[in-house]
């Protein structure tokens, strides 16, 4: 066993760490305020490879694994979380669920643009009634042949107006439950398929969500991913993937929130010290480092288990509701230790504390995760 990281490794966290402090920190108060998709700021993320991490350099990405994908996501989730949902979402998502499953026709149209970053991708799976019950899915796609018709809706999708491809799961045969679903990569533009109003949200501000709507949209046959019926199939195993990524935004939240929050403390003075002399803060910072190193541990474990081939739907559902749970209950702290100036936004926990709430949430609520988890340690 070797906890060490490798000089690559190092190497990949320090240029997202750089990128982060000199690039996203400027403006990132600014963006949550505005709702402010940071466009330009993808660009350059791009321009580093950071919007196709694990995609094999044959089709456009930088060929990483998903540890240096972890690393990458938290250095950028400690500044700012609205910036590393975009980049998670594309990577293990949509880059991840084409590259595993997609035909090599669907690779070079779609995969190529995604990983380099010249198109944005988005995962289209919830729906104002089937959300956590992913099997009840509305949205329908008729089989006519050489084509498919699609009608539905769409919720809280992440990167839903500035996507360039999305991949949407419908239902094609209802009588068939979870074998009857099928997933559809559909582009902007066509014919039907509307973007409605942006989300007003409490956190991840700088994202951009969106419903969609799709009326009588016609997707050719070629862009059904995998055989017929394999789309539920095809949600669960991309989502296992992207557990893991929001894990990894969550350990970033909370890293990020503690590191501001230790240095406040060695810095505030009350009662004629610094008030981390203090034990009722010192308390607090200790408890921080112990959760968030633990955090850290399950989320390197379900990313090496998937870099091993091993399965990983067990480790990225524990590294979800672990991280996600200290996020949310160390950025509270983080605000209690700032006092008066953590209620302020331009000492960003507050921002922290808001953006920690939708990793509970998002790819598989924590109750989704317990169900993930106890389904599995019960079989076993
Ligand atoms: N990988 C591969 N297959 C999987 C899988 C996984 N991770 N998880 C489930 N499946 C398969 C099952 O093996 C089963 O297939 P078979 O009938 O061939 O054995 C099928 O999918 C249905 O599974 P199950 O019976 O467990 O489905 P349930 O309806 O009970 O739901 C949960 C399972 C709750 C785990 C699933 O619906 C889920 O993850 N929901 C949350 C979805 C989510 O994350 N929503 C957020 C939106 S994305 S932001």
């Amino acid at each position: 066993m070797d906890f060490n990281l490798t000089e690559e490794h190092l190497m990949i966290r320090d240029a997202a760490r750089d990128f982060a402090i000199t690039e996203l920190l400027p403006g990132v108060i600014e963006r949550d305020e505005k709702q402010q998709f940071p466009d330009e700021l993808v660009n350059k993320m791009a321009d580093l490879g950071f919007m196709g991490i694990m995609v094999d350099p044959k089709y456009g990405g930088s060929g990483m694994d998903t540890i240096s994908y972890v690393l990458i996501m938290e250095e950028l989730s400690k500044i700012d979380a609205s910036a590393s949902v975009i980049v998670s979402v594309n990577n293990s998502l949509v880059c991840y669920g084409l590259q595993a499953f997609g035909s090599d026709e669907q690779k070079q149209k779609y995969l190529m643009k995604l990983a380099t970053g010249e198109y944005i991708g988005a995962f289209c799976l919830s729906e104002p009634e089937a959300g956590s019950d992913a099997t009840s899915q509305r949205t329908t796609a008729e089989d006519r042949g050489d084509h498919y018709i699609l009608n539905g809706t769409k919720n809280w999708i992440t990167n839903g107006g500035r996507s360039d491809v999305y991949l949407v799961i419908a239902q094609t045969h209802k009588e068939k439950g979870h074998k009857g679903i099928n997933a559809f990569i559909v582009e902007k533009g066509m014919p039907g398929f509307d973007i409605g109003p942006k989300e007003d949200k409490l956190g991840i501000r700088g994202s951009d969500t969106h419903t969609l709507q799709f009326n009588d949209v016609k997707v050719p046959k070629e862009n059904r991913i995998g055989d017929d019926g394999f789309g539920f199939k095809f949600a669960m195993k991309t989502l296992s993937g992207g557990r893991i990524g929001i894990a990894a935004q969550a350990l970033g939240i909370a890293a990020g929130a503690y590191e501001l929050a230790l240095k406040y403390s060695k810095e505030r003075k009350a009662f004629d010290t610094e008030i981390a002399n203090h034990q009722a803060i010192a308390f607090k910072l200790a408890d921080m480092a112990t959760e968030i190193e633990a955090a850290r541990h399950l989320v390197m474990k379900a990313a090496w288990d998937k870099d091993q081939g091993n399965n990983y739907d067990l480790s990225s559902a524990m590294a979800k509701l672990y991280a996600s749970k200290v996020a949310m209950e160390q950025t509270v702290e983080a605000v209690q230790i700032h006092g008066g100036n953590g209620f302020v936004k331009e000492y960003h926990v507050e921002r922290m504390m808001r953006d920690a709430k939708i990793t509970q949430i998002y790819e598989g609520t924590s109750e989704i995760q317990k169900v993930v988890i106890s389904r599995s340690i019960l079989r076993d």
